[in-house]
């Protein structure tokens, strides 16, 4: 088996594109460098949790239906916990935690994190891909935070990613210079660069949707979907759900298309959070050369008004989501 030294193509480590990533600013304090190896450190910690799922790992099916799984617990006590330690978060806002998680030893912390530490629950006892996501916001103010601050739309995300727990482990970053995406080669534990400088492309074969709630959408939904299914006279789309928004995002990130989670008479707000989850991919998505909208607005233009707010979104590449876009505004002018 090929291993880093006799690849024919060296692999960058994360650890060295990181720390290649601030050499490229003036005013270099470490601090970025220490919260992104950190996030690195939570992939390593969180993906070999899983990797043991099922043999010793307790799932924890929760008693209610919206709590989390112990797992889920587990995975945010390891963000918090390594996070705590880099000395420049101040507060952490997590889909798990019903408030802002304020890091005592570094309340003033520059940087806010925005994390959903394991999504797509259904998905973990049956071994098929789940996720985590995470966003790094910049604070524009330096005083103590407050849940007021951390809603403040001032404050611009710096660099976002996520991890996919599959068949392999797999690091998606943006530090708002393009995406990158990182496999763990468990030989070595090292993440080693797979994918550089990623471009969406700008149309795809394929939607991404859980067609489950087709009763319960508006007519703009249903038609569009029905025009991927019985086009007019060109090739139909392909269905592809998985489930974890982690894993269809990542296949329509790489592969081209469109993952939407739209409102509907349930749901009118969907079940995605702003903040955890559709930020982070939005940012990741555009720096991609895609687009994610909630039907009218830029995700990233949205401003949140509650921590766990969620969002309508439709993601990925740029003409498939204005096309969806055209069939929102047609349905709104009849
Ligand atoms: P979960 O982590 O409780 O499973 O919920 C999050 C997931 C997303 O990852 C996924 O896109 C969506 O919920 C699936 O929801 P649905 O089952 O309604 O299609």
């Amino acid at each position: 088996m090929a291993n880093i030294i006799q690849s024919p193509n060296y692999h960058m480590t994360l650890s060295k594109f990181i720390f290649n990533e601030e050499l490229k600013h003036e005013k270099i304090t470490g601090e970025f460098t220490e919260l992104l190896s950190s996030c690195q450190t939570i992939a390593k910690a969180i993906s070999a949790m899983l990797r043991r799922v099922g043999l010793n790992e307790p799932y924890g099916t929760p008693e209610k239906e919206k709590e989390p799984m112990k797992i889920q617990g587990i995975a945010q006590d390891i963000f918090i916990k390594i996070l705590s330690e880099t000395g420049s978060v101040g507060i952490i806002i997590s889909r798990f935690s019903p408030k802002v998680i304020d890091v005592e030893k570094t309340k003033k912390g520059k940087y806010i994190l925005v994390i959903d530490p394991l999504d797509g629950v259904t998905n973990i006892e049956l071994g098929l891909p789940t996720g985590s996501i995470f966003g790094i916001m910049l604070r524009v103010d330096s005083r103590v935070p407050t849940v007021e601050d951390a809603l403040n739309s001032n404050n611009k995300m710096v660099a976002s990613g996520y991890m996919m727990y599959g068949s392999t482990t797999i690091f998606v970053l943006t530090t708002g210079e393009g995406v990158n995406e990182f496999i763990l080669d468990p030989q070595i534990g090292e993440f080693l660069l797979t994918d550089k400088a990623i471009r969406i492309a700008e149309k795809g074969m394929s939607y991404s949707v859980n067609e489950g709630y087709l009763a319960l959408w508006d007519d703009a939904i249903k038609e569009y979907i029905r025009e991927r299914k019985f086009p007019d006279k060109k090739k139909h789309y392909t269905a592809r759900y998985v489930g974890s928004m982690v894993g269809d995002f990542h296949r329509t990130l790489k592969r081209g298309g469109i993952f939407m989670y739209p409102g509907n008479k349930d749901q009118p707000f969907g079940k995605l959070e702003l903040m955890s989850k559709c930020k982070p991919l939005a940012f990741i998505v555009t720096q991609a050369g895609g687009a994610a909208s909630d039907g009218h607005t830029n995700i990233l233009e949205i401003v949140p008004k509650s921590i766990h707010q969620t969002t309508p979104i439709f993601i990925g590449s740029p003409v498939d989501v204005n096309e969806v876009l055209e069939f929102v505004e047609k349905h709104q002018k009849r």
